[in-house]
């Protein structure tokens, strides 16, 4: 019999049908009934259910790929900062109107399900969630693509409160396991670590270098599936665990090693245990680099493994077919590998090897931050990957002879600079250096980072390679960012454009006709006042502070830096605090000020700032002199699902880092996205959000990077400002007093001292007066309701630059040159 070709229409669940498959599941994969089944058991079961639909789809991308063996990106990201899957994949499947139904008839709410299911908090940050994004797009647009990255035990950790402040408790998501992964035994990989390298003659009678390793680790691949909007193709996420070798010591064991070999299963297992807490910042540790090298080994040889199963051994097309794109220097492990499986395991010259190497591999750079910059001493390279560096000094040596020298002879300086080498008390090895030599493009994260990245951090490099270094502007996924988490707005924008806006995001242009339509205004801020109602019960029940959302909602949600400047926000509100004291009928319309964020555990001013806001609220929350026209909540453990409730309430987005130090930002485009004005300095994306929306509709303010530089150049004295401005010099001074800690003076004083003392290098105080200048002009707009809704629409409707979609298209147009594949 012939069978027919099942298409997507012929996958299309109904309502009865997909209720029926939850029952089912929940009675034979989850062992229960509807009369005993816990929430989280109806949720398992809803997501096999839609998994029948998953891997269905998924077997049709993999058939697809492989028939028409199609060249392939690979992204190679040390963080996927996932969050929840359920209700995502339910609208990328077109499933989930069909879901509320079927579970409404069952008693049940989905979005109470959807709570059920931990975050994915595989990431820090911006870097990690961008990397999230892009796979959605990846998939969304059709577009072959694989994203590699670790199975950590334990994501980013959990953050508590205790008095204020921060403590960090181990995050287990997958302690009752993950409807979303699969395991892979089939595709397990072994990767060799430590011992030494032994010069041998090859069969070719030439020399050959034999690396005998110390130890072996295993791989075991867990697949998550991507799917794309629309359903068509799901890609996959292979996130690698390792587990202690098969290659096993059994003499050992039998001579009574029972316990030493325990303890070696530990170490193995030890590597993909947890994720490193520390955003952009270096931590230069031995297991960090071995977490690193164990991810790119096993993704290398999956991907030869793949590309071998096409072509065998032959090399002529693996250029041609594979592209793999490096997100910062986390994985630049993967250059000399290549190299060394090329050379070492199938016996290519080094020029061919070479050829192909630098042709495969691309380069994000996501930061200028000089501690961001990973560097790892030659001595521990040596120990953990001796032949890696004898190929780094090879790459090294040649990339000095054949192209610095002809370009600046005799020049020591440059040659320094440019090398692999650091030289110094402690040799080491800079990654970022490897990543330009071998790639074949560079790319930074936005407008202004990408020429600062040109001019500033590799400029020799541009010169030598002018055609090597690009920009490509960061996105988000409309899907989550505003389908998923804003659904009254996407339904009121479904109505007015139609519904081809989360594919084509450029469509919410045309809401702007409607800016100063009054009806149109209602509706848009009936909407934003329904999410702040929303956001009031969390807040109520994360903090126990009560807040109105009749108050200017205005929000901070980022990792906790000093060049992120939470510390300006904090001053400012203290200085309104002293305003409001000094004149209780000071005018100002009411505003909470929101702050969500995670410091590396390690980073001690960082911790003392949260300490801060946090002693803050508590004083300015419960002081009935100020009659409630202000409030400071700072929500714990900030995370995506915590994101997806804090964006659409937000009616003021905070991006006020010091010019020129944040690469891009991308909460900034998901606020104004759900209609925030951005106060923001002209860093990163701001600028490029600001020419969308126009200049009048964002509070923008401060030094510029060029007036930075100078200021800098000129040698910053940020006394200069405590003694110029009286109310920047007192609200300095209150953090020596005990007024916010009381009875404890000083615990408040090394914010102070670091903005003294410190010499204040993210420039704070020289900032200030503009920043609360700025938040003067957002308090006027506020309270004229017709110009902000206007405003505010015209900030959501402009950003459909921002759709990681774009992101991903300039990817394909400028650096991977992929042909989208047309799937079922
Ligand atoms: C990280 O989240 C970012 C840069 C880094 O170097 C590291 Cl290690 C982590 C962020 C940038 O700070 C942010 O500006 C950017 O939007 C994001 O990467 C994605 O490119």
């Amino acid at each position: 019999m012939a069978t027919k070709k099942k298409t997507d229409q012929d996958l299309q669940l109904d309502k009865d049908q997909l209720k029926a498959s939850i029952v089912r599941h929940l009675r034979s994969t989850l062992g229960t009934s509807e009369q005993k089944a816990s929430p989280e058991a109806w949720w398992k079961a809803t997501a096999a259910a839609v998994n029948e639909q998953v891997y269905e789809r998924l077997t049709r991308t993999q058939q697809t790929h492989f028939k028409k063996d199609t060249r392939a990106i690979h992204y190679l990201s040390a963080e996927f900062l996932m969050g929840r899957l359920t209700s995502n994949n339910l609208h990328n499947l077109s499933l989930y109107k069909v879901c509320e139904e079927a579970l409404g008839e069952l008693g049940l709410e989905l979005t109470d399900l959807c709570e059920q299911e931990p975050d994915m908090a595989l990431g820090n940050g911006g870097l990690g969630r961008l990397a999230a994004c892009f796979i959605d797009s990846l998939a969304t647009l059709n577009y072959p693509a694989v994203g590699y990255g670790i199975h950590y035990e334990h994501g980013l950790f959990r953050q508590e409160i205790q008095d204020g402040r921060q403590i960090e408790r181990p995050d287990s998501w997958r302690e009752y396991g993950n409807p979303w992964e699969i395991c892979r035994p089939e595709s397990v990989q072994e990767i060799p670590l430590y011992g030494y390298v032994e010069t041998v003659f090859g069969d070719n009678g030439g020399l050959k270098k034999v690396w005998h390793a110390g130890r072996k680790i295993k791989g075991v691949p867990w697949d998550i599936p991507v799917v794309g909007f629309g359903g068509h193709t799901v890609n996959i996420l292979r996130l690698w665990e390792s587990r202690a070798s098969e290659f096993f010591d059994w003499d050992v064991f039998n001579a009574g090693g029972y316990i030493d070999s325990q303890a070696e299963k530990a170490q193995a297992e030890t590597i993909s245990k947890v994720l490193y807490p520390n955003d952009e910042t270096d931590a230069g540790k031995e297991l960090r680099l071995i977490q690193q090298y164990f991810f790119c080994a096993c993704s290398i040889k999956d991907i030869m493994r793949r590309y071998k199963r096409a072509h065998g051994s032959n090399f002529d097309n693996f250029a041609a077919q594979i592209a793999i794109q490096l997100n910062d220097t986390h994985p630049t492990v993967a250059i000399p590998e290549l190299m060394r499986v090329l050379v070492d395991e199938e016996d290519l010259n080094w020029d061919t090897a070479w050829g192909i190497c630098y042709r495969v591999f691309s380069y994000t750079n996501h930061t200028l931050l000089p501690e961001a910059l990973e560097k790892w001493s030659v001595s521990l390279f040596e120990k953990v990957l001796p032949r890696h560096l004898e190929i780094i000094y090879e790459i090294n040596a040649r990339f000095l002879d054949e192209l610095v020298e002809p370009k600046w002879p005799g020049n020591d300086a440059i040659k320094a600079k440019l090398s692999i080498i650091e030289e110094g008390d402690v040799r080491k090895v800079r990654m970022g250096n490897l990543c330009v030599i071998g790639s074949s493009k560079v790319n930074g994260v936005a407008e202004i980072h990408s020429k600062l990245v040109k001019e500033d951090l590799f400029p020799e490099y541009a010169e030598l390679w002018p055609q090597k270094m690009c920009n490509v502007t960061n996105g988000v996924t409309p899907r989550r960012w505003l389908l998923a988490c804003n659904p009254e707005l996407a339904e009121l924008y479904n109505e007015v454009v139609g519904k081809e806006w989360p594919l084509q995001l450029d469509k919410l242009r045309a809401v702007t006709k409607f800016a100063d339509d009054q009806a149109f205004q209602q509706q848009f801020m009936r909407i934003k006042r329904h999410n702040k109602e929303k956001l009031v019960k969390v807040i109520k029940a994360e903090t126990g502070i009560d807040v109105s959302a009749e108050a200017i909602f205005d929000v901070q949600i980022k990792r906790l830096h000093e060049y992120k400047r939470q510390q300006l926000n904090l001053i400012h509100i203290m200085a309104l605090y002293r305003r409001l004291l000094a004149n209780p009928d000071y005018d100002m319309h009411p505003r909470v000020f929101i702050f969500g964020s995670k410091a590396a555990p390690g980073y001690k001013l960082a911790k003392d700032i949260i300490y801060a806001i946090n002693k803050l609220a508590e004083r300015v929350n419960n002081d009935a002199r100020i009659q409630g026209k202000l409030k400071v909540v700072f929500m714990p453990n900030y995370r995506v699902s915590l994101a997806e409730k804090l964006i659409p309430a937000a009616d003021v987005s905070e991006q006020i880092s010091t010019a020129g130090y944040e690469a891009s930002g991308t909460g900034n485009m998901k606020m104004a996205l759900n209609g925030a004005i951005t106060i923001g300095t002209l860093d990163g994306a701001n600028i490029e959000i600001a020419e969308e929306a126009g200049t009048e509709n964002c509070a923008i303010f401060g030094l510029n990077v060029d007036e930075v530089k100078a200021l800098k150049a000129r040698g910053y004295n940020p006394y200069d400002f405590y003694y110029a401005n009286s109310e920047l010099k007192a609200v300095l001074d209150w953090f020596d007093t005990d007024y916010f800690t009381p009875g404890r003076p000083g615990e408040l004083s090394a914010i102070k001292r670091s903005l003294l003392e410190g010499g204040d290098p993210y420039l704070t105080l020289a900032d200030f007066a503009a920043y609360s200048d700025a938040h003067k002009l957002i308090d006027t707009w506020y309270r004229d309701p017709a110009l902000w809704a206007r405003k505010a629409i015209i900030n959501s409707a402009t950003m459909g630059k921002f759709n990681s979609d774009r992101s991903i298209q300039d990817y394909v147009d400028k650096i991977w040159s992929l042909q989208s594949c047309n799937v079922g």
